[in-house]
């Protein structure tokens, strides 16, 4: 097996068929050797696994072939490191990915089963909070779509994010116990298990060649075992893996409490250390500083940097010398940042690799990609908590940093506040490391994910690193994959495409541009229109399923669907739409198109102006849907437990996207692409990835209001007084009134007191500023959406122009930019 034919062929005669028969056959075998159920008897879950499983043993023979052609071949490896992965459900994703699709649906309907309801019982791979996590599992959908040697490591949370139920109008978290029923996708490898240590003490021995040899003693060890999760790429017969770790106690723990006779003690321990990987941290302030998590962010480095250095040395034969040739660190996020100090600690205590030979080979295999520049999100360890738990990292870190401050020494001498800046220590305070300039100076290049994000990247929170090593800064705009966006979730919308131009667009989006002379035909756009049309019923459907509100496809669906956060300004949504409730009930609406108002959203469990904001959002729902001077022309809903299962019914149906964070503050947003991509308008701050969106599709064929991110500095630098706005804008003052005064709770006239008033004294995020604007832009997107062929229109060139926002073209240029590895397809 030597070339890509061979390789095909090879492939072809080893593996199970997939034609609609064999795949027919596989299940009912399935079902009854694996399940041990009667077909008679089995239930949709039993005909879930049955499928789920004939699926699996056809995806694991493509992992196995790719991973021999990888290793033949042998390239550079691209580890992508990563707290979070939301995948959501893989069974579909899986069939169309692998080509198999129809195949299936045929042999279920012959064993008189709908794959839609098998398929819609799947629990969502929801192992993360929101666009990072979404992000990770895009580009591990591409990094197999273009053949590339992508490995993604990450935690197997026993319980992922919280499932969302809203009782009484408030948000109420439930465990998310994803495994309750096995999974049928993942495959327990024993044998790669590794000790992780905590807490202990280094003892340094002084050996006879001068050099010291620090030795981390004591303390406590975990094991991590890996769970590996094949990742199907679109077409080419190739997958890559997910390897998960969870945390498992090691036989040794156990046996020293049963020695001494305390077996009860033993089983504690056990809990103990598997806690672990028990549970994903919804990203949230509070748990920044956590001792559990500085454990979980170090037992999935730690974990996973042996397990690459046991690959490449032991299975591929190759010396540490040759780590920056074969293979890429990505860090998504600093969340994986003490894998720096873990690799160093790899290389010199157990490997005896001298310290400035480490540090040269460290700092060309990792890189790190950015995702915010809000200050409460930047992680920071207290030194003590990091002393205690991680001593002999601490040291590491100490001496990165001193080694770090004589460089910058000999650049700005005697510039001891620039020096107090860079410090991966910050001084200021109870000292703490800072994670994020740890992950700076140890990579070869630092990204952020959209194009003004990384120029606020080097203008702002990195700027003095900027100014030392201008050249390790890099732009990578997100993208988002069309396979699960377009391909999957809007199944006519992709038959009408592949109608026209065919269906390459699939893997190369740039296609879709071919769209854009259809947009001036009046044919399709009632095919376009139609398409919308079904997409929204569908969405209706599901919403009086889970929230009892009628909803009109015809009315225009203005959605804001994404973590429920104050930059994000969904309170700003909700200024708007007490501006036209209060526009109606005084007769000043009359000509208005009516609209469904869609949120969706988690709040952190913590964050409580986030958890009253969906409140709001609901009181406001209850008065505005049950009124009759409102007559049905507005709908306020907010749909439950938004994952990335609803993210594929939402996305299709929307005809206005809300992405309307304060500028400078959102990195870069996918959701943005996700609905533009469905041929949805943009009403939008020129912040993140709109900016790039504006770019694309035309700045006619896009709303854009608002201060711009230089605009909201300058205000905030003169000294921003919200209350201006209120006192001078008399519709605003009403709206205002009315929240605050308990219009919409009626029966707590004080519950939005507050929440009002800390917009009026402090207003974080600039509501107040942009609120007027904001309200004229909703007047253009309620003119143009009257006029039907004139939206239709912009609509269509949306889908056309976002060809761009493919994550294809992303890891392209992580292959380019930053792995320096070349993303042609091998096979
Ligand atoms: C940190 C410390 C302790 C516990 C949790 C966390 C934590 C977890 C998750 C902090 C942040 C996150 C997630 C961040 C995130 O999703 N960021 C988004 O990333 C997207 C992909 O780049 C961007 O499009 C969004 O703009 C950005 O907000």
């Amino acid at each position: 097996m030597n070339t890509p034919a061979e390789y095909l062929e090879a492939m072809e005669s080893e593996c199970l068929p997939c034609d609609k028969h064999s795949l027919k056959r596989s299940i009912r075998d399935e079902l009854v050797h694996t399940v041990g159920k009667d077909p008679a008897q089995a239930t949709r879950l039993d005909w879930l696994y049955a499928v789920s499983n004939s699926v699996r043993k056809r995806l694991i023979e493509r992992r196995i072939f790719a991973r021999r052609l990888h290793t033949k071949a042998d390239l550079k490896r691209v580890y992508y490191l990563s707290m979070e992965y939301l995948p959501g459900r893989m069974l579909v994703n899986n069939l169309k990915n692998m080509g198999m699709y129809e195949e299936c649906v045929e042999a279920l309907s012959e064993l008189g089963l709908n794959i839609d309801e098998i398929a819609e019982i799947e629990p969502d791979t929801a192992l993360g909070n929101g666009g990072l996590g979404r992000l990770a599992a895009c580009i591990l959908d591409s990094m197999s779509t273009l053949c590339l040697p992508g490995y993604g490591y990450g935690i197997r949370y026993e319980f992922g994010m919280f499932q969302q139920h809203i009782e009484n109008g408030q948000q109420v978290e439930h465990p998310d116990n994803w495994l309750r029923y096995g999974d049928p996708w993942e495959f327990p490898r024993t044998d790669k298990i590794y000790p992780v240590r905590f807490y202990g003490y280094v003892i340094e021995h002084h050996g006879n060649n001068g050099r010291i040899h620090y030795c981390w003693e004591n303390g406590e060890e975990v094991m991590a075992m890996a769970y590996d999760m094949p990742i199907s790429g679109y077409g080419k017969d190739s997958a890559n893996n997910l390897r998960l770790w969870a945390a498992k106690a090691t036989r040794d723990f156990d046996l020293s409490y049963f020695n001494e006779g305390d077996y009860l003690r033993a089983v504690q321990q056990k809990s103990e250390s598997e806690t672990i990987s028990m549970v994903l941290y919804p990203n949230d302030a509070m748990a920044v500083g956590r001792e559990l998590r500085l454990k979980q962010e170090y037992f999935f480095a730690s974990a996973s940097l042996q397990d690459i250095l046991d690959r490449h040395m032991n299975l591929l034969g190759h010396t540490i010398a040759e780590l920056p040739e074969k293979c890429a660190i990505q860090l998504n996020d600093t969340h994986p940042a003490i894998a720096v100090a873990e690799m160093m600690r790899l290389l010199v205590d157990q490997h005896a690799i001298l310290w400035d030979e480490a540090w040269r080979i460290v700092r060309s295999v990792f890189n790190y990609t950015n995702h915010t520049l809000m200050p409460e999100a930047l992680e920071t360890w207290p030194v003590e908590l990091m002393e205690r738990v991680l001593p002999r990292h601490m040291q590491i870190i100490y001496r990165i940093n001193q080694e770090f401050l004589v460089e910058v020494h000999h650049v700005w001498p005697g510039d001891d506040e620039i020096a107090a800046r860079l410090s991966l220590i910050d001084e200021t305070g109870t000292r703490r490391v800072r994670m994020a300039h740890l992950a700076v100076v140890a990579s070869g290049r630092i990204n952020g994910v959209a194009a003004l994000h990384t120029e606020l990247l080097k203008k702002t929170l990195f700027s003095d690193f900027y100014r030392l090593w201008p050249d390790r800064f890099v732009n990578i705009t997100n993208g988002i994959t069309p396979r699960l966006w377009l391909h999957q979730a809007n199944p006519n919308l992709a038959a009408w495409i592949s109608g026209h131009i065919g269906d390459e667009w699939v893997r190369d989006l740039g296609e879709l541009r071919r769209l854009v002379p259809l947009a001036e035909s009046a044919d399709e756009r009632a095919a376009f229109r139609a398409i919308k049309r079904e997409n929204k019923t569908r969405l209706s459907v599901v919403i009086e399923e889970r929230t009892g509100i009628a909803t009109d496809p015809d009315a225009m669906f203005d959605i804001q669907v994404k973590r429920i956060h104050e930059y994000k300004r969904q309170l700003l949504n909700v200024l708007h739409i007490v501006t036209l409730y209060h526009r109606l009930r005084s007769g000043n609406a009359d000509g208005l198109h009516p609209r469904v108002f869609v949120f969706a959203g988690k709040a952190a469990p913590a964050y409580l102006r986030a958890k009253q904001t969906i409140r709001l959002i609901n009181d406001i729902g209850d008065v505005v849907n049950n009124d009759p001077a409102v007559g049905g022309r507005l709908k306020v809903v907010f749909f439950p437990n938004y994952d990335v299962s609803s993210a594929t019914i939402i996305m299709p149906a929307a005809d206005l996207s809300e992405q309307i964070s304060t500028a400078g503050t959102e990195a870069s947003g996918t959701g943005n692409m996700k609905l533009a991509l469905s041929g949805a308008m943009t009403l939008g701050t020129l912040d993140g990835a709109n900016i790039e969106i504006r770019e694309e599709v035309g700045e006619e064929n896009i709303f854009i209001f608002g201060m711009n991110a230089e605009e909201v500095a300058a205000r905030r630098a003169e000294g921003y007084r919200p209350r201006e706005h209120y006192e001078s804008d008399e519709e605003l003052r009403r709206v205002l009134d009315m929240i605050g005064g308990g219009f919409f709770s009626p029966g707590d006239p004080f519950r939005y007191r507050d929440l009002v008033n800390s917009l009026l004294d402090v207003d974080t995020f600039m509501l107040l500023a942009d609120y007027r604007s904001y309200v004229m832009a909703q007047e253009a997107v309620d003119a143009l959406y009257r006029d039907r062929e004139a939206w239709t229109r912009k609509a269509m060139l949306n889908t056309a122009l976002s060809g761009r926002f493919s994550i294809d073209r992303t890891v392209r240029e992580y292959a380019e930019k930053v792995w320096k590895i070349p993303s042609g397809c091998a096979i």
